[in-house]
């Protein structure tokens, strides 16, 4: 698949000293075989996500929400990471000062070997208890009967972030300091239309930073990215960690 090259002013940005933040969403893992929220393939039994990422959906037909993410459990267990994971896992491993935050749930950074991850939108493997608000962490291929409940009988529900709730305020707040401490910011396979996350590159680029969008598709950040790579993120970020001078382990 074909990509523009990064720009020379981007490269030297790359090869240079100074922070760097990784911003990356649902495209990130198409490669993997894993359907973006807005894109094609991304209805479940005929239903819109959107609708069923919600706590009034929740609420309303716990076993329905339930079946979605035990269906999306199941996905992103049977998923191994792309090469866009595994680029942005070499990055940090070979340079301290760089960042990854991501609206992802589906534990694929961690997979590739990412050691630090901001998690703004929680995770498909943790549960959290209704009744006193306990996460603990779960990786069980089967939940057993859906839906889960608590060893106190209370009902358990997935850890993420649904439209209206709060994120998580360390990672919120880890993650508005790496955006306004970033000298460049990779924003890769997000459709940057859900706020806290897609306001980050602004926060960024006020504070100074190029900001570099990695999405085939233009989004509402286009207009402001001081550089946009019109490709996936499974050939692009290998292309920009290569440029940094890291190897990505590729052999093409
Ligand atoms: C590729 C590719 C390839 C394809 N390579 N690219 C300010 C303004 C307006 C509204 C708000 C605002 N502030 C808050 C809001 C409300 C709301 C919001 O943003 N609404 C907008 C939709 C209008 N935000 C919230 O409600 C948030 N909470 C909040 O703000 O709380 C405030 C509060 C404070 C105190 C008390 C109470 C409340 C919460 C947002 C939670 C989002 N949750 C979800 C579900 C998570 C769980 C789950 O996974 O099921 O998060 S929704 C869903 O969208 C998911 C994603 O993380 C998120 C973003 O989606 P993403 O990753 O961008 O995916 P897509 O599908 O949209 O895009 C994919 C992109 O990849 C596309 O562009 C493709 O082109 C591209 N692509 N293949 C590279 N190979």
């Amino acid at each position: 698949m074909n990509a523009p090259a990064p720009s020379e002013t981007l490269r030297e940005l790359l090869q240079g000293q100074g922070p760097l933040l990784f911003l990356t969403g649902a495209g990130v893992s198409a490669e993997s075989g894993l359907a973006t929220f807005r894109g094609p393939g991304g209805h479940w039994e005929g239903r819109n996500p959107m609708e069923l990422a919600t706590p009034e959906a929740f609420a309303s037909d716990p076993l329905t929400v339930w079946r979605f993410y035990a269906w999306r459990r199941e996905q992103a267990a049977a998923a191994a990471p792309n090469p866009a994971h595994l680029a942005i896992a070499s990055f940090q491993r070979a340079r301290e000062d760089a960042a990854l935050v991501t609206q992802n749930v589906d534990g694929l950074h961690e997979r590739a070997g990412s050691r630090r991850v901001v998690r703004l939108h929680g995770s498909l493997w943790r549960l959290r208890c209704m009744r006193d608000g306990e996460e603990t962490d779960d990786t069980r291929a089967d939940l057993g009967p859906l839906p889960p409940r608590c060893a106190c009988g209370a009902l358990l529900r997935p850890g993420v972030v649904w439209f209206g709730e709060p994120l998580p305020e360390d990672a919120l707040a880890e993650a508005t300091s790496a955006a306004r401490a970033a000298r460049v910011v990779v924003v890769a396979g997000t459709s940057s239309l859900v706020y806290p996350a897609a306001g980050l590159p602004r926060i960024a680029s006020d504070a100074g930073a190029f900001v570099v969008e990695v999405n085939p598709e233009p989004t509402p950040l286009s207009d402001l990215a001081d550089e946009r790579i019109e490709g996936p993120a499974g050939v692009v970020l290998p292309r920009l960690v290569e440029a940094a001078g890291i190897p990505t382990g590729r052999t093409a």
